[in-house]
């Protein structure tokens, strides 16, 4: 069993064999290799091998090459000769595999060979991942036994199984908020690429019945499909009583600021109530936002989560004011009492001690002293230097096939954390697990399958 491991250049122009170059030796019969990306730069006679040598000098120790091996789901990138000389003589199997680089394979029944795109092949092995619109996401075939883990440990298949050795995430934002002017808040969520429709598309799941068991709309937006650049919120930009879809767009935007950018729900998102680039420069990955009103005005506002390598060492908070196009500040940079944030945790805002300041939650979803996903508040009312709750729940320790939103699910005036799982569901379908506000979030009183298939 080989599985879930990259290769780069290993053993390329190997002289010391019979053969020069090799992106594998194989040696056992038998093998089962998949989900492996086998990456190589150097032109050379790369190839798979099949005989068993030994030490140089190079001798054979079994004339019998290897056989029964099977090779499924990998990606061989990188110029050299087929790879498949050995492997018809030894009734190897070749399925499914990605080939690109002037190699070729006649043998695998389902080759890919097209670019499979990676991210930045020539930024080391976390380059390696797959660009959204890889030919290889989606691709792959569902093998019985994954591992479980892809390289970087992300829980595998995340939905349909892809080619090498990182499984595409991240396909599907989630946001929680009213909708269709009824009483309880609906789940948004935002398919951003591989859509189909070749747009982003919003699928809401009715929150009236606590099941989500029904679908408010299923629609392509007028917006083009998006990326991980892009997050989506759920907030009523013109108090029409309908929720609109905020998407803001981190970086590589026109303006090179953040941006906001609204849809209408009023008209199913086909289109826009509102475009602005904000007071804030670009953002990446160690940024998180939300979308809520910060100062009482009933317009929605855009928090700005510095979750670390900001100024004062902590967890930073700034707040763009929603009444001027994001142009001003009602909070500016300002630390809060949380040290500094990473992967592991997922923000939101909400009114927890109902005072009427919203304040910040905080869902830690690992590496937590109580073992169990952690929800932690910090008070609107002093501009969060302090803590209202600091709190485990029942919910085990969560990981990325969780994300989490933040919202009254039951109005009851406490405000609830919604945990979405996306995928290796018992359901089969995607999840709905909701933390009680009321008791501080330990008892669940919503488990549910929802009509929404497995996300990622
Ligand atoms: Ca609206
Ligand atoms: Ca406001
Ligand atoms: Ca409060
Ligand atoms: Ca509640």
């Amino acid at each position: 069993m080989f599985r879930n491991n990259i290769s780069c250049n290993d053993g390329s122009c190997n002289t010391q064999y019979v053969v020069p170059g090799k992106f594998f030796h194989c040696e056992r019969d038998n093998l089962e290799a998949y989900n492996n990306t086998f990456y190589n730069t150097i032109a050379c006679s790369y190839r798979i091998l099949f005989a068993r040598f030994g030490s140089p000098p190079a001798v054979p120790l079994n004339p019998h090459a290897a056989s029964s091996c099977s090779f499924r789901n990998n990606i061989f990138y990188g110029p050299g000769m087929a790879i498949d000389a050995e492997a018809t003589a030894t009734g190897n199997l070749f399925d499914n595999n990605s080939y690109f680089g002037g190699l070729s394979h006649p043998t695998d029944a389902h080759a890919k060979t097209s670019d499979p795109m990676f991210v930045d092949r020539n930024a080391g092995p976390a380059g390696l991942k797959l660009q959204p619109n890889s030919s290889c996401i989606d691709a792959g075939l569902l093998l019985a036994n994954s591992g479980g883990r892809d390289f970087c440990g992300t829980q595998l298949y995340a939905g349909p199984a892809d080619i090498g050795a990182f499984e595409n995430v991240g396909q599907f934002a989630f946001a929680y908020g009213n909708f269709d002017r009824l009483g309880k808040p609906d789940l948004w969520a935002i398919k951003r690429w591989k859509t189909g429709s070749g747009k982003t598309e919003a699928h809401i799941l009715s929150g009236a019945q606590d099941s989500y068991s029904s679908f408010l709309t299923e629609t392509g937006t007028a917006e083009g499909e998006t990326n991980a650049d892009c997050e989506f919120y759920a907030a009523d930009f013109d108090h029409n009583g309908i929720g609109d879809l905020y998407m803001v767009k981190k970086r590589n935007t026109g303006s090179r600021m953040t941006e906001v950018h609204v849809l209408d729900g009023a008209d199913n998102f086909q289109s826009y109530l509102s475009h602005s680039a904000t007071a804030f420069g670009e953002t990446d990955s160690t940024f998180a936002f939300a979308v809520a009103d910060y100062n009482s005005d009933s317009v929605p506002d855009l928090w700005v989560i510095r979750k670390r390598n900001g100024g004062t060492g902590s967890t930073e908070i700034q707040i763009l004011n929603g009444a001027n196009g994001f142009s001003t500040y009602l909070l500016t940079t300002r630390g809060t009492a949380e040290p500094p944030t990473d992967g592991r945790y997922e923000f939101g805002c909400g009114d927890y001690n109902r005072d009427g300041k919203p304040d910040l939650f905080l869902i830690k979803k690992s590496g937590c002293d109580t073992h169990s996903t952690e929800v932690h508040v910090l008070d609107g009312a002093n501009q969060f230097q302090s803590y209202l709750l600091h709190t485990g729940t029942p919910m085990s320790e969560t990981d990325n096939s969780f994300s989490f939103c933040v919202g009254d699910y039951n109005s009851d005036g406490f405000v609830d954390v919604i945990c979405v799982r996306k995928w290796n569901t018992g359901t089969g379908m995607t999840e709905v697990h909701i933390l009680n506000g009321n008791g501080n979030y330990q008892t669940l009183p919503v488990e549910t399958g929802t009509a929404l298939v497995q996300t990622n």
